[in-house]
């Protein structure tokens, strides 16, 4: 028998549950072992995709339980290995660093040399990376090593084409020892990574960003990376454009954070178009994560598209998922007592 708790089902104790009789919240249910690991099946892939993924939630044994809704309600397939769970590791990476996969030039990518020089340990430890390689399509690798005054405070290199010429540009958090982080972009060179342009230092040491995504979020044809600044302490939802190989400031909003500080999870955010006019929209926690909030830059109008409270905070992954056999899409998030969320795209995809 399938653990299943939707709030669909739960007629008479509904007045109970929180935010029971909005509309908008979507279906529910209790997480297996009350896991807050929510995952891609297919992995971390590039990085940084938009593109909505099946959905499982990780348990303690490392087995996965894959989601998926039926008769409107969501629920948990039978436990199956994780996928990729037995790659080689390739020497020198990141103790927790993640390998990304491209699909253009640069096959795989991943943080190396890990070095304790910066004393922060907002992702769960103080151990941060102190380069990079690209692997290209034909197997070689490029290795791209910082200097003393600066690490990489990230898990992974995200891989996107952020000019459309085929070719994609290398994404990574590198933090300055004296003023915090900044959001750099590399590319592979004909001898090796490439420096291309930076969003500027945050100005104080120990101030972090975390990336949102990278699409064109207002419609103007020029694709934006967008990033929360300082997610722990009140965050501000920044996007710059990547226009002529460099990045510009476009546009900014308050009032969210996609991490808690020590934790690992950098995914507490998702991008999708929700309200179907044609340009991706962002999902994402207010600054408490007590809400999940979904903001739209479209035509350079900062809106906000749906407000979705919380009674716990947000704890998980916050992911686009596509589940049920009309492949359906929707918001998938789970909150500190094990409650997974899941809320339908009003707009389709
Ligand atoms: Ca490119
Ligand atoms: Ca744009
Ligand atoms: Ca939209």
């Amino acid at each position: 028998m399938r653990c299943v708790w939707a709030v669909a089902a739960c007629l008479a104790g509904l007045a109970a549950l929180p935010n029971a009789g909005f509309a908008g919240e979507g279906l529910q249910a209790k997480t297996p072992e009350k896991s807050t690991a929510l995952i891609r099946l297919n992995g971390v892939g590039s990085g940084i995709g938009y593109v909505p993924a099946s959905l499982g939630v990780l348990l303690g044994d490392g087995t996965v339980r894959p989601l998926f809704v039926e008769d409107g309600q969501v629920d948990f397939g039978a436990p199956q290995p994780m996928r990729g769970g037995q790659q080689v590791r390739p020497h020198n990476i990141l103790p927790d660093g993640e390998i990304t996969h491209g699909t253009n030039d640069i096959a795989r990518a991943w943080l190396t040399d890990p070095t304790q020089r910066y004393a922060h340990g907002v992702l769960g430890d103080a151990i941060e990376a102190g380069g990079l390689v690209l692997e290209g399509r034909a197997g070689r690798q490029f290795h791209y090593l910082l200097d003393s005054g600066t690490v990489f405070e990230d898990r992974r290199v995200r891989l996107v084409d952020l000019d459309g010429n085929g070719r994609d540009e290398a994404v990574v958090i590198q933090s300055y020892l004296d003023e915090g982080a900044a959001l750099s972009v590399f590319a592979l060179g004909a001898d090796g990574v490439d420096v291309v342009s930076e969003v500027p230092a945050i100005g104080r040491l120990n101030r972090w960003l975390n990336p949102v995504g990278a699409a064109d979020f207002d419609g103007d044809g020029v694709i934006e990376l967008a990033y929360v600044e300082t997610p722990h302490i009140g965050g501000k939802l920044r996007l710059y454009e990547f226009r002529d190989g460099r990045l510009v400031f476009d546009v900014a909003a308050s009032g969210f954070s996609n991490h808690a500080i020590g934790s690992r999870e950098q995914d507490q955010s998702a991008v999708v178009d929700w309200n179907g006019d044609g340009i991706i929209d962002i999902a994402l926690p207010d600054a408490r994560r007590r809400a999940l909030r979904v903001v739209t830059f479209a035509n350079g109008q900062f809106r906000e598209l749906a407000h979705i409270a919380h009674t716990h905070k947000i704890v998980s992954a916050v992911r686009a998922g596509v589940m049920g056999a009309d492949e359906d899409v929707f918001i998938v998030h789970i909150l500190a007592d094990g409650t997974l969320h899941a809320v339908p795209v009003p707009g389709g995809v």
